[in-house]
């Protein structure tokens, strides 16, 4: 089991975008297993985004995701880091394939509605920067044996 991290970016917030969005991970089959909504600071926009300093866009995107309430999740499943990133499509919008989140819910390369974590390590780092002890929770979904085929002890 991998839990990433997810970040529905401003823009979805403000265009009422996160019902929709929240649902094609639930409809997929992954767990919810952390939600926040929340204002970035910018000390976590600069933490969260230490590898893109200096780069051209650094300051529009620190600038972007710091203007206006995001919806933080945690969501969990096997192979669910790269699974998510599938779902989330090309970092444009104008280049994202259709059946994706970027690529059915919009155009812009700057505001591309989503973030998800790039490798264990990255949602690791990540998710112990958004969310605290205790905000990230473990339950049993009790349909787990009818999204998972679980007869071998594991999830297949
Ligand atoms: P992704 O979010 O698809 O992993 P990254 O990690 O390459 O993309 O970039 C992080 C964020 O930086 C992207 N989500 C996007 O908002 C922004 N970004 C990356 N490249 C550009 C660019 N050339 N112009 C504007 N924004 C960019």
């Amino acid at each position: 089991m991998e839990t990433t991290l997810i970040i529905l970016k401003p823009d979805a917030v403000q265009r009422g975008l996160m019902g929709r969005i929240i649902g094609r991970f639930e409809d997929k089959g992954l767990q919810v297993v952390g939600c926040k909504l929340m204002k970035i600071s910018g000390d976590l926009a600069a933490t969260h985004y230490k590898d893109h300093q200096g780069k051209p866009f650094y300051d529009g995107l620190v600038r972007f995701m710091t203007s206006s309430p995001v919806l933080v999740m945690a969501v969990r499943g096997v192979g669910a880091i790269g699974m998510a990133r599938k779902m989330m499509g090309a970092t444009f919008g104008s280049k994202a394939e259709p059946g994706t989140i970027r690529g059915d819910f919009g155009v812009s390369n700057s505001f591309n509605l989503i973030h998800g974590s790039d490798s264990p390590e990255a949602a690791e780092r990540e998710l112990g920067l958004f969310f605290g002890a205790g905000e990230v929770l473990e339950f049993e979904r009790r349909i787990e044996p009818w999204v998972y085929d679980v007869s071998s002890g594991s999830p297949e």
